[in-house]
């Protein structure tokens, strides 16, 4: 089976290739040389999530999964949230919203944080939602040169390490991402 995944983030779709069973293919954005930008002005992981699978289906009339993340910080009333990939403003890049961050929970005793992914499948009209949480703390400064985002102060529970000193493999022992896209691909497997 061939799915589309809407996204323009190769680290993304570099993760999701890494845990796909060999019958389910992934053609990204850029593979199928969708270039537009897919807008995301909602309020919610899942609403924002579901807009980018919508977009690729009404366009393109193609099979498709899309994900949004966001990392919530109870403590900061869940910033960054559903602002994650803009956090610090429009021209925002990971150092920059990990600054931010790590200042505004400078004087904060709890550091409790979680991924959250909401995964859109969009199949011959049907549409479902998987969520997938990894728990975890934020550090107070960053370690480690692997992954992407904010991996490089998020320690999952269970580990000593943050996500950045960890390879994929190890990664998606944990990972939000990857417990989320299991639930598709179980969904795929009962249903197909
Ligand atoms: P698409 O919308 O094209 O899929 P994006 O980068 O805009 O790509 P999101 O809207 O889901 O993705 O933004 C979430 C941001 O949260 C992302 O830019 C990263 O900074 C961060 N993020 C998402 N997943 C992460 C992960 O596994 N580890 C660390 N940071 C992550």
């Amino acid at each position: 089976m061939e799915l589309i995944f809407a996204t323009h983030n190769a680290n993304k779709v570099k993760e999701i290739k890494s845990i796909l069973p060999a019958q389910l293919q992934i053609i990204s954005l850029s593979e199928a040389n969708i270039l537009e930008e897919i807008e995301e002005p909602f309020d919610t992981i899942e609403e924002n999530s579901e807009t980018k699978a919508k977009f690729i289906f009404s366009n393109y009339s193609k099979n498709c999964f899309s994900e949004d993340t966001g990392l919530i910080v109870p403590s900061l009333n869940g910033e960054p949230g559903v602002k994650s990939a803009r956090y610090a403003g429009e021209d925002a890049n990971a150092e920059k919203n990990i600054k931010k961050l790590l200042h505004n929970l400078k004087d904060s005793s709890n550091r409790d944080a979680y991924f959250k992914t909401v995964i859109t499948l969009i199949i011959d009209g049907q549409q479902l939602q998987f969520i997938g949480i990894c728990e975890g703390t934020i550090i107070d400064t960053t370690i480690g040169n692997e992954g992407f985002g904010y991996d490089p102060i998020f320690v999952p529970n269970g580990s000593t390490k943050t996500f950045a000193e960890m390879n994929l493999e190890e990664k998606n022992k944990f990972s939000h991402r990857k417990k989320a896209m299991a639930k598709l691909i179980d969904f795929l497997n009962t249903n197909s």
